[in-house]
């Protein structure tokens, strides 16, 4: 500490900090253009910060206290600095705030206004050429003040380095960097750069015409991934205008590119207004009151006649907490049957399963924004930048300020370049190579033999199962060097380590394995119960984790409170004030549609899921569905699925729900209604309580915040959980004494029980190539399409950056089955074909053939296969599928 004068008043301030950054936290008010309290990088470009040291007027970002400084941040001199800075400014600027969309929210109108500048006429600047080539924002170099704010939040916080400063007829702008325009430059339309441009310099391309003054603005989860960053939306007459991110956890003011530009979706002309009931194949407009009798009834029917186990049910990771446990509520407490589940199912119950076993909680450890100053990463078969952008964003932060990364990837993704080490593996060979690296550990005594002692089980039978796991076996069955496990061993035991992980690990025959061997990798080296470690399997939807957590799986019911213990029976019994609950685990996504194939199931209910586009083997899927008696979809579009229903829903989406989401890391957030629903469209909260009333259920319960209190006292897992507690920045389960936990198992002293080390074996999937289906198929994901496109699909700008399927692969592939870039191509496997175009892409595995699961004008589901699932979690192989190319 030393000690300073700020304006007359003596003070004992951290030398650490920045003259500026003592002055902000003194809440004086001081001008910046160019800083960033994010970014280490401090600019000192746009000079407005300066104020009196010692009598000079001194760039107060770019100094440093000394003991006896004496600052004065009001004196005559400095406020007529900051005068002739912005009159240089506006003389250089071309002002028409008249018409200028930034008008309100514009710092260089803002100052000028303070500082009593305005001299702006005449105004005879010669325009430079605005670059208008991104989908989503225009650069403007009139309206820039070349702060560089912008380029330093894309080259530091972002990490992408699309941005540069340059000279234009004596004037500085920004610009793209290496590149013609943004739009062929490495930008990835993340908006972050917009979203904190002091000026009009880079402006959203508008839909709606609106001034700032006229807006409302309100606080909720992004619908799209499960980082569950936070949006304040700006709306005018109940429509989103514009999307800025919210300056709190778990983002910390970045957002991805569907977070910033991708909701226009959410009033689009498309959007389900009324309900629909099918007659003689065709849709009619029906009433509530005729569409919810008609469930009704045949809900009652098909339990009077065939039983609870005839009936399945849908839940959603796109629903709210509150929606998700009243859900199955309903379907366990009224309808009697436990066939309740959603699409977790195919995503991470592999890795929930493992987890559970291993650690305790089947979820990730460590949180989204402990991603910013890792020193160790390990991520597996988790496409990070493409699909949980921000959290991606902050480990390429991280590695740009120096820690160490290894990717395991049967593909080249953003981050392989800058990783460490790349470990390319054949698909589906990930247990090989993690026992390698175990086995290097443990060879080379690079383990923690204290934390191992102290809180693992099984060290020797897992030390004696990894002895043949040699690197020369990784090298012969995974297809990579042995040079590069040894290494990736030993940066990996080098510091704390983080593990993120994903589809590529889950959705295989030997998913929950795979997980298994990660989890074995972290506790021998002793990084679970630590900041920045942990095992992190990286939750899909927005509220995946919540949907789990709420108990829409057929074994369990919210707070993985199992459905087969008899107490837990009892207590649920007693607190929904209902009987004979099923004491059986009901049947999963994949089984249910096998059931309803044999005809065993005759009443699907579906909410916000896409089943006729997301399950393996569609052909299957979609003659099964013909045999059922009533299929009800419940969505915000007319969707692949809902098109085939007899019963269609309109509910709300996101942006017009109350409740709360809770993000990949455990974080439960608010959601708020942003926009009143369109039509008579109703929440899906509403349409399930309706169901109950009408079952004759009584729920006393009903607004989302009450069912969320009745949801927290059911659920030991949530208790202590509030909307109050959640209410600005959301908590992190399990909430302890009223504080959430960032990390779990922080106090290892007091584990319930040790963590287990448990062996696991390499087990090929039983479909393999051959002859006739002789490369490999594994699907997946791009950064700007989601899922079935029924959100992101009806984006302009999302749909402009990818418009249509294709297949990636290399040029070896392409060379052996005699075909160039851009060709179109037939995929065929054992149930089914697809024809799309051939993108080239060198950093395939050989042999390995990549297609999106987004469009529906390539329906790669009807390739993958529903007949061998992972033994324990039921999910199915998505990544592997042998297939014949045509
Ligand atoms: N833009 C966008 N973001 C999304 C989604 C979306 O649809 N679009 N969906 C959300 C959902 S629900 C989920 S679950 C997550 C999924 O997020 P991710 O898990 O990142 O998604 P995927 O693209 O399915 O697969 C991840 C990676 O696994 C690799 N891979 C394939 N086979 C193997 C293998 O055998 N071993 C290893 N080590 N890697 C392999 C693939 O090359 C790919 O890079 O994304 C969420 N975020
Ligand atoms: N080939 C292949 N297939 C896969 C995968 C893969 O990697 N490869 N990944 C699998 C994985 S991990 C997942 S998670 C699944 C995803 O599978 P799905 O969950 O079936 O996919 P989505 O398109 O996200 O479906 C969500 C639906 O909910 C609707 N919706 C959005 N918000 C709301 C709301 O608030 N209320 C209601 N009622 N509806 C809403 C949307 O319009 C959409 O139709 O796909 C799986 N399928
Ligand atoms: S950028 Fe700001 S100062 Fe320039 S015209 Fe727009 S509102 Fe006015
Ligand atoms: S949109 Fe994102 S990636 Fe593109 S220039 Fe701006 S910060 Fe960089
Ligand atoms: S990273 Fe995920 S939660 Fe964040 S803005 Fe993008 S889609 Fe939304
Ligand atoms: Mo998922």
């Amino acid at each position: 500490m030393v000690n300073i004068t700020i304006n007359g008043k003596n003070c004992s301030v951290d030398e650490k900090l920045s003259v500026l950054e003592i002055l902000q936290s003194l809440k004086l008010e001081i001008p910046t253009f160019c800083r960033d309290e994010r970014s280490d990088e401090k600019l000192g470009i746009c000079g407005m910060c300066a104020v009196s040291i010692d009598g000079t007027v001194t760039k107060s970002c770019k100094t440093i206290p000394t003991e006896g400084m004496v600052i004065d941040t009001i004196a005559p001199e400095v406020i007529s600095n900051r005068r002739q800075l912005l009159q240089k400014y506006i003389d250089n600027h071309h002002v028409n705030c008249l018409v200028c969309q930034k008008s309100g929210q514009c710092k260089l109108q803002e100052y000028c206004y303070k500082y009593g500048i305005d001299k702006t006429i005449p105004n005879s600047l010669d325009l430079l050429p605005i670059d208008d080539s991104n989908p989503f924002f225009v650069i403007d170099p009139n309206k820039c003040i070349g702060c560089g704010k912008c380029a330093q939040i894309c080259r530091n916080l972002q990490c992408n380095h699309a941005l540069k400063l340059k000279t234009t007829n004596g004037k500085m702008h920004t610009w793209a960097n290496k590149a013609d325009n943004i739009n062929s430059s490495t930008c990835v339309s993340c908006g972050n750069c917009v979203s904190f441009c002091p000026t009009a310099g880079l402006l959203p391309k508008y839909k709606h015409q609106f001034r700032h003054w006229e807006t409302k603005i309100v606080k909720t989860t992004c619908g799209y991934c499960g980082v569950g960053c936070q949006i304040n939306f700006e709306v005018k007459d109940n429509t989103i205008v514009e999307a800025h991110p919210a300056l709190v956890k778990p983002n910390v003011g970045l957002l991805c590119v569907k977070g910033k530009f991708g909701f226009s979706y959410v009033n689009h002309p498309e959007r389900l207004t009324h309900p629909l009931i099918k007659e003689n194949g065709v849709f009619r407009k029906a009433s509530w009151n005729e569409a919810l009798s008609l469930i009704t009834k045949k809900l009652s029917d098909t339990m009077k006649n065939y039983g609870g186990e005839a009936i399945g049910a849908f839940s959603s990771g796109k629903c709210t907490n509150e929606e998700n446990y009243l859900f199955q509520k309903f379907f366990r407490g009224v309808v009697k049957t436990n066939n309740v589940d959603h699409c977790s199912r195919l995503c991470h119950s592999s890795s929930s399963a493992a987890l559970g076993k291993t650690l305790g909680y089947g979820a990730m450890s460590n949180s989204v924004h402990e991603g910013f100053d890792s020193k160790v990463v390990l991520i597996s078969g988790e496409n990070i930048r493409e699909t949980h952008p921000v959290l991606g964003t902050k480990v390429k932060h991280a590695v740009q300020k120096g820690a160490k990364l290894i990717i395991i990837d049967i593909r080249d993704i953003d981050l392989s370049e800058i990783a460490d080490v790349f470990l390319k593996i054949n698909p589906g060979t990930d247990i090989a190579l993690v026992n390698a690296m175990v086995n290097v550990i443990i060879s080379e005594r690079l383990y923690n033999k204290k934390y191992i002692d102290e809180n693992t089980e099984g060290f020797e039978a897992l030390k004696e199962s990894v002895k043949d796991y040699t690197p020369e076996y990784a090298e012969k069955i995974c297809g990579v060097s042995k040079d590069d496990v040894i290494k990736a061993a030993r940066i990996y035991s080098s510091d704390v380590a983080t593990t993120y992980l994903g589809m590529g690990n889950t959705q295989h025959i030997n998913g929950s394995d795979n997980v298994t061997a990660l989890s074995n990798l972290a506790l021998i080296c002793g990084n679970v119960g630590k900041e920045r470690g942990g095992v992190n399997p990286l939750r899909g939807q927005n509220n995946a984790q919540g949907a789990c957590d709420m108990g829409a799986f057929p074994d369990i019911y919210s707070g993985y409170q199992k459905v087969d213990d008899p107490k837990v029976k009892e207590k649920m019994e007693k607190f929904w004030n209902v009987e004979n609950l099923s004491p059986f685990a009901g049947i999963t996504v994949v089984e249910m549609i096998d059931k309803i194939s044999k005809n065993e199931m005759k009443f699907l209910y579906v909410m916000g899921e896409n089943p006729l586009m997301t399950d393996p083997n569609l052909n299957h899927v979609r003659s099964a569905l013909k045999n059922l008696d009533l299929l009800v979809v419940q969505d915000i579009f007319l969707t692949e699925t809902a098109a085939m229903a007899d019963v269609v829903l309109p509910a709300t989406c996101f942006a017009e729900k109350i409740g709360t989401f809770v993000n990949t890391g455990r974080r439960v957030q608010r959601v708020r209604q942003v926009v009143t629903p369109p039509g008579e469209v109703k929440m899906d909260l509403d349409i399930i309580l309706e169901l109950m009333d009408r079952m004759g259920y009584k729920q006393i319960n009903r607004t989302p915040e009450t069912i969320f209190n009745e949801l927290c006292e059911v659920t030991p897992l949530y208790s202590g959980l509030s909307y109050s507690l959640i209410e600005d920045e959301g908590v992190q389960w399990p909430v302890i004494n009223g504080v959430g936990t960032e990390f779990l198992y922080e106090d290892l002293s007091n584990l319930k029980r040790k963590f287990s080390l448990i062996p696991v074996e390499l087990v090929n999937s039983i479909e393999v190539v051959n002859d006739e289906y002789p490369y490999y198929l594994s699907t997946g994901r791009v950064l700007y399409q989601y899922h079935t496109r029924s959100m992101s699909g009806r984006v302009d700008g999302l749909n402009e950056k990818c418009p249509e399927p294709y297949a990636e692969m290399n040029s070896n592939l392409l060379e052996k089955i005699s075909k160039k870039d851009g060709d179109m191509i037939t995929i065929k496997s054992r149930r089914g074909e697809i024809t799309l175009k051939i993108k080239i892409r060198e950093g395939v595995k050989d042999g390995v053939v990549f297609v999106p699961f987004h469009f529906s004008s390539a329906l790669v589901n009807e390739l993958t296969g529903s007949e061998f699932l992972e033994p324990i979690s039921k999910t199915p192989e998505y990544k592997i599928c042998p297939v014949k190319l045509i």
